[in-house]
């Protein structure tokens, strides 16, 4: 099936019982049993729930992968993840990650014994260096959260396991592209991770999770922990999510569109300093993004010419872009990195991977490029 086509049908194609053309709302926290341990398959929600399933498979057939495991958020699969490990292990992550991963990671897994080394993986010399004995994941985003960096998938799996070995495992966070952009598993991840809160859910309604995963031993390890753990999500998210993967790839198309429409105009603008869009040729990962992708997607960062006080007018001068936290949702957002999802990296770390006061971020929606267009030139006026 080509992937419109999968979008629409993942997961689910009937209620057996009903015939119904989407799936119940399973609002149950546990089934009857005939005997004890003699059930249909659900013994109790926290362990499985039958809106559920058909979430996590489709999930997985978006990522070409297997199995498929949905969590309570984003930062709950990658806690999930991160349990596969135990005191004294060694990660290797992205240097430029969502703040809310680089905090998980350095102020919450640390506290458990974890080792982190932050390293740009976008140098093959740096991973090399980063990687220890004792490592056993190396994380990264691709493209990274918020300097859009691309990362080279295949050849950071490559390195890591000849390094480190076959058992060392390679997770992806793979929230900016959705499966419709970018499959990591294709390219020898172990693992992928999505904050699902993003554009597979893409309402801005949901807060949610995902990891797809290929190998069998690995899934029944993460689906362990999903049940130990708990951090599983309301059956009624699970439908809202799976209603929103309906028109993923027609959200995906427009969002890709409006990323390239808007960082075109960004770039030709006298008030803007620099754009950074993988889809740019003047992207140092412009070749790459080519390869290994399959469109930009509607993220775009760039630096409004002048200091913090330049950016606080840019943004006040917005009607359409709303200035929030997150991504990905159908309504165009727009935040300042380090004043709002990178405030906890700490400066001096923002200060080297770019993340200055003048770094805007944008998310395109799905209106109409001459519209956001319109709405920027209102904000920029006032620079
Ligand atoms: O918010 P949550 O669903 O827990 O997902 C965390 C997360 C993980 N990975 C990436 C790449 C992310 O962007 C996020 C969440 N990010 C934002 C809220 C943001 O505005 O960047």
């Amino acid at each position: 099936m080509k992937k419109e086509t999968l979008a629409v049908h993942a997961g689910f194609e009937q209620d057996a019982a009903t015939g119904a053309v989407m799936p119940p709302i399973y609002q149950v926290s546990t089934y009857a049993q005939s005997a004890p341990g003699e059930h249909l398959g659900y013994e109790y929600s926290r362990t499985d729930n039958p809106t559920r399933t058909p979430l996590q498979d489709a999930i997985a057939e978006l990522e070409s992968a297997k199995h498929g495991l949905v969590f309570s958020s984003g930062l709950a699969a990658i806690d999930a993840v991160l349990n596969l490990l135990k005191s004294g292990d060694h990660v290797v992550a992205c240097d430029d990650l969502y703040g809310g991963t680089g905090r998980l990671f350095s102020q919450v897994a640390t506290n458990r014994g974890l080792e982190f080394t932050f390293a740009d993986l976008t140098s093959e010399e740096s991973l090399r260096a980063a990687m220890q004995p004792n490592t056993k994941l190396v994380w990264l985003e691709s493209p990274t959260n918020p300097m859009l960096r691309v990362v080279d998938i295949a050849k950071v799996a490559k390195i890591a396991k000849s390094v480190s070995g076959a058992g060392v495992l390679v997770a992806v966070d793979n929230t900016f592209m959705s499966p419709m952009l970018q499959q990591p598993l294709g390219l020898g991840a172990d693992i992928v991770m999505h904050s699902v809160t993003k554009y597979i859910n893409g309402h801005s309604d949901v807060v949610m999770g995902a990891l797809a995963i290929n190998d069998d031993a690995l899934h029944e390890r993460l689906k362990f922990l999903q049940n130990s753990i708990g951090g599983v999500p309301a059956p009624m998210d699970c439908f809202l999510v799976l209603r929103g993967i309906r028109t993923l790839a027609l959200r995906m198309a427009q969002h890709d569109r409006n990323g390239s429409a808007v960082a075109a105009f960004l770039s030709s603008h006298p008030k803007v300093e620099a754009v950074v869009y993988p889809g740019l040729v003047s992207h140092p990962d412009h070749a790459l993004a080519l390869r290994q992708q399959s469109g930009f997607g509607g993220m775009v960062s760039f630096y409004v010419r002048g200091d913090l006080n330049a950016a606080k007018r840019f943004l006040s001068g917005l009607r359409i872009f709303k200035i929030a936290e997150s991504l990905g949702g159908v309504e165009s957002l727009i935040e300042h990195p380090a004043i709002m999802t990178h405030a906890s990296v700490p400066p001096e770390r923002r200060l080297q991977l770019g993340i200055l006061d003048n770094l805007i971020r944008i998310s395109c929606g799905i209106e109409h490029s001459d519209d956001l267009i319109a709405d920027l030139e209102r904000g920029l006026q006032l620079v």
